[in-house]
């Protein structure tokens, strides 16, 4: 298979491992991972006594299944330090996710686990033809968060110059993306999309920028959303995927093939497990991504939970990289809202709303309680042209966007057309939906 978009890997090595080789690597990670984790996480020790896992069974990757889960609510639990394997002196960097309830999960570094931490963002880089020629401009938060300092060893490991300019302060980020000749853009798609329109405010074309590429992750967005940012600022856009409790960002990542992003299956064992019967899924079928570290010394993690909805794809990829990919998460079953009974993903009304062109990406969804009804209301920006047109072309939109969200997800919605720029931009993740159902009772 030949690919027009083969990019140079960072650990060929690894990344285009034999996958029967790889096997014996993950087999080997996986049992030194169980071990640590038992025998020096008491919670885990205790974890596994009470299932009576004797951890001496475990031999090959299928064993894994018998292992259970850790989840987000363990880290609370533990807070700040008790998910921890090694002693606090060999801990070299705290990261932590603040949750929206609850206590942050926090979690550590050893200076290899920084090492590896680095390298997966290195693959992910080269991955998206980003090397040391680029000048990268990274817009995510620098601080506990883990995007800012995650991404940002990994691009001065591969020789590129970094702006660490953080996030927010968008009229700066332009400023600098036009002076400083920035070639690679790294932050959250939200963002991407809100530079994308305050570029276009101030009068500044793709043209007159150096950019080419753009790395965006932290949050669920759409293909449709993706052409979207592509077409807007002139680029090639690629997604990545991570999470905090097993690292932070670089547990995957798409290369220029953009047909799924490829999981690290040196450092990272992936499942996919059925939400509600915990049972392991063939690959192929969607369900919720469960992972295992294979090389963290600080915080070795199993089967952890993500609430993330993918599936895995294990089809040989043109790039060349033999680990198997998983598909843009439709979403967190957290996030997953039930409105009539129905399930209604956020990404599913962005998708509906990014094939029609009168309708800009910005929107909000608001979900009520009407009496005893669940009520979904789709407030969305339209471009001026038809904002201050006459009211039938509202109207034909509206009926138009109600039309397409009844047919895709199977519920009636009521849209509301807003002025352009009304809605909230974020400089982050985005938060999108005001479920009221939860506060009223
Ligand atoms: O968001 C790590 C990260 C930073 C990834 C920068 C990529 C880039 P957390 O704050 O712990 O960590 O949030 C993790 O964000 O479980 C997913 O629900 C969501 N998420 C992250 N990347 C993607 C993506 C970072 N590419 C949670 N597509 C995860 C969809 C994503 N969802």
């Amino acid at each position: 298979m030949t690919s027009l978009h083969t990019t140079a890997m960072w650990e060929p090595a690894l990344e285009s491992m034999d996958r029967r080789k790889l096997q014996e690597l993950q087999t080997q990670r996986l049992l030194q991972t169980v071990e640590q984790a038992y025998t020096a996480v008491p919670f885990y020790r205790s974890h596994f006594d009470l299932q009576s896992i004797d951890i001496q069974s475990i031999r090959n990757l299928d064993d894994i299944a018998r292992l259970p889960f850790t989840e987000k609510e363990h880290f609370r639990q533990n807070y700040p330090y008790g998910m921890f394997a090694v002693p606090m002196r060999n801990i070299v960097r705290i990261h932590s996710s603040s949750g929206t309830t609850g206590k942050p999960t926090v979690v550590g570094y050893t200076r290899r686990d920084l090492d590896t931490w680095s390298n997966m963002i290195a693959r992910l880089l080269f991955a998206s033809g980003v090397t040391e020629e680029d000048v990268i401009q990274i817009a995510f938060g620098y601080g506990l968060f883990t995007g800012g300092f995650g991404l940002h060893y990994g691009a001065e490991k591969i020789g590129a110059s970094v702006i660490p300019i953080s996030s927010g302060n968008t009229q700066k980020q332009l400023m600098i993306m036009k002076d400083y000749l920035t070639t690679a853009l790294i932050c959250t798609p939200s963002y991407a999309m809100y530079l994308a329109e305050a570029m276009e405010s101030e009068g500044i074309a793709p043209a007159d920028l150096r950019l080419r590429t753009g790395l965006f992750g932290g949050e669920p967005w759409t293909a449709q959303m993706r052409q979207q940012i592509e077409n807007r600022l002139g680029i090639t856009a690629t997604d990545n995927y991570g999470l905090s409790e097993v690292m932070g960002p670089g547990v995957a990542c798409e290369c220029l093939e953009q047909k799924g992003m490829h999981i690290n299956e040196d450092t990272f064992y992936p499942e996919i497990i059925d939400p509600q019967t915990l049972e392991v899924l063939p690959h192929g079928q969607w369900g919720e991504l469960v992972i295992t570290t294979l090389h963290r010394e600080a915080l070795p993690v199993i089967r952890y939970r993500t609430r993330d909805i993918t599936r895995l794809n294990p089809e040989p990829c043109a790039c060349g990289r033999t680990f198997l990919r998983m598909e843009k998460p439709s979403g967190r079953s957290d996030d997953m809202l039930i409105i009539r009974g129905v399930n209604v993903f956020p990404t599913q009304i962005e998708e509906v709303l990014c094939r029609i062109d009168d309708c800009e990406p910005h929107y909000k969804l608001v979900v009520e309680r009407v009496g005893s009804l669940d009520e979904l209301e789709v407030l969305v920006e339209v471009n001026e042209r038809l904002f201050f047109d006459e009211m039938k072309k509202q109207n034909a939109l509206i009926r138009r966007i109600q039309s397409e969200i009844r047919s895709m997800i199977g519920i009636s919605a009521k849209v509301r057309l807003v002025e352009k720029r009304t809605l909230e931009r974020f400089e982050g993740k985005s938060k999108r939906v005001l479920d009221k159902r939860n506060t009223s009772g």
